[in-house]
């Protein structure tokens, strides 16, 4: 029996894989095989169910202190173009959000080199007071750990201020690839890896949910990319807080990685389903149509996908460097996608709550 069919075996057992198995996954040619594979584990999780949210992206900040040569989206702030939302701005873009009605609110930025802490407290504090019903889903652990740096705080103490303030959840953001070798290439003043795994440990800990992404498709090896996942397997086997995993496939324009030539619609595919057969501890497993494109996206909910993000409405990351996808979505084109995959849409809140089956 060869080494995929033996795979095949132990998956159909409820068995986990090994990250070697996931590596044979990576090198095994026949593409539809292993989307069928992660189809069938996803079947069994969610049935035919596609989730979908209806949201809104704010970037308060371009400015950063970090340079990730990944980056496209970072300014210094003597740069032309770097700018600062104003807390009007913020809650004029909250505002349209709730009246489009958006259920969560998605927001990153830069690491501001003159921000204070107390900014994003009250950014947060009155925007939950204006909109009680929008989730708010904000900051990577990058910030998290930035924000501790400023004010002089523990982690647990940051985050308890957030949350206090009106913080939900947190996205996935600033894992990238977890190992040291790639990040002192593409992110060397990021914090670590370990620092990453960390302060998310701390959020679940203080009963925060997150998500877990990871940027491919750039100097990593397959290696890389399933050493990245196990951790993340083992930090969701102690602590149970990823709601999802998202896969964000690189966008090479205006940046500084060299040699970097973007995601094949294969590798893509190809990635999305490994991670839905190695993260057998993850319910959901997230096509982020900005980065994938929107046919690609499609079509990987036939690979082992059982949720995809969402209106978006205003994106600046993917796009600065190069997506070529939409800005926005609304709900009929999401429904669309969603049903012509032969797929059954149901809109979820942030906390993975099903709000309207259609
Ligand atoms: O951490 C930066 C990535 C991330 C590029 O949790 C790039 O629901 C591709 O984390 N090409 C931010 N990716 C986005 C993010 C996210 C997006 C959607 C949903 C969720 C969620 C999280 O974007 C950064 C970085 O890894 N990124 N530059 C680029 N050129
Ligand atoms: Fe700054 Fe984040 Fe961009 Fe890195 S990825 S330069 S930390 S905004």
């Amino acid at each position: 029996m060869s080494r995929f069919d033996q795979i095949v075996e132990r998956v159909d057992a409820g068995e986990r894989i090994s990250g070697e198995d996931a590596l044979v996954l990576y090198n095994h040619q026949d593409l539809l095989a292993i989307g069928e594979l992660a189809a069938k584990m996803n079947r069994r999780q969610n049935g035919d169910t596609v989730y979908f949210n209806v949201n809104r992206h704010i970037n308060y900040t371009n400015a950063c202190v970090n340079r990730c040569t990944f980056c496209a989206f970072s300014k210094g702030v003597e740069d032309e173009g770097c700018y600062t939302l104003a807390l009007n701005d913020i809650l004029a873009k909250a505002a349209e959000a709730t009246a489009a009605g958006a259920t969560e609110l998605h927001m990153v930025g830069g690491l501001h080199p003159d921000l204070p802490f107390d900014f994003y407290l009250e950014m947060l504090a009155t925007l939950k007071a204006d909109n009680p019903d929008l989730h708010i889903k904000a900051f990577t652990a990058v910030e998290i750990d930035y924000f501790a740096q400023l004010t002089g705080q523990s982690i647990e103490q940051v985050l308890s201020e957030l949350k206090a303030a009106g913080l939900e959840s947190m996205p996935g953001g600033g894992a990238e690839i977890l190992g040291r070798r790639v990040r002192d290439l593409i992110c060397p003043e990021k914090i670590s890896g370990e620092r990453w795994l960390e302060i998310i440990e701390a959020v679940h800990r203080c009963g925060l949910k997150s998500n877990a992404t990871m940027l491919f498709g750039h100097v990593e090896s397959y290696e890389d990319r399933v050493d990245h996942l196990d951790q993340l397997r083992q930090l969701q086997d102690r602590t149970g807080g990823f709601q999802a995993f998202i896969p964000l496939a690189f966008q090479p324009d205006n940046t500084r990685v060299p040699g970097a030539k973007g995601v094949s619609g294969v590798d893509a595919l190809k990635t999305l389903a490994i991670s839905r057969i190695f993260l057998d501890n993850f319910r959901h497993i997230k096509a982020y149509w900005v980065m994938l494109g929107l046919k690609t996206a499609q079509v990987a909910l036939a690979f082992g996908v059982n949720d995809l993000d969402g209106t978006v409405i205003e994106e600046k990351i993917g796009h600065d460097a190069g997506a070529e996808s939409p800005q926005a979505l609304d709900r009929d084109q999401l429904l669309n996608l969603i049903r012509i995959a032969g797929k059954k849409p149901v809109e979820r809140n942030t906390l993975y709550e099903e709000l309207r089956s259609f």
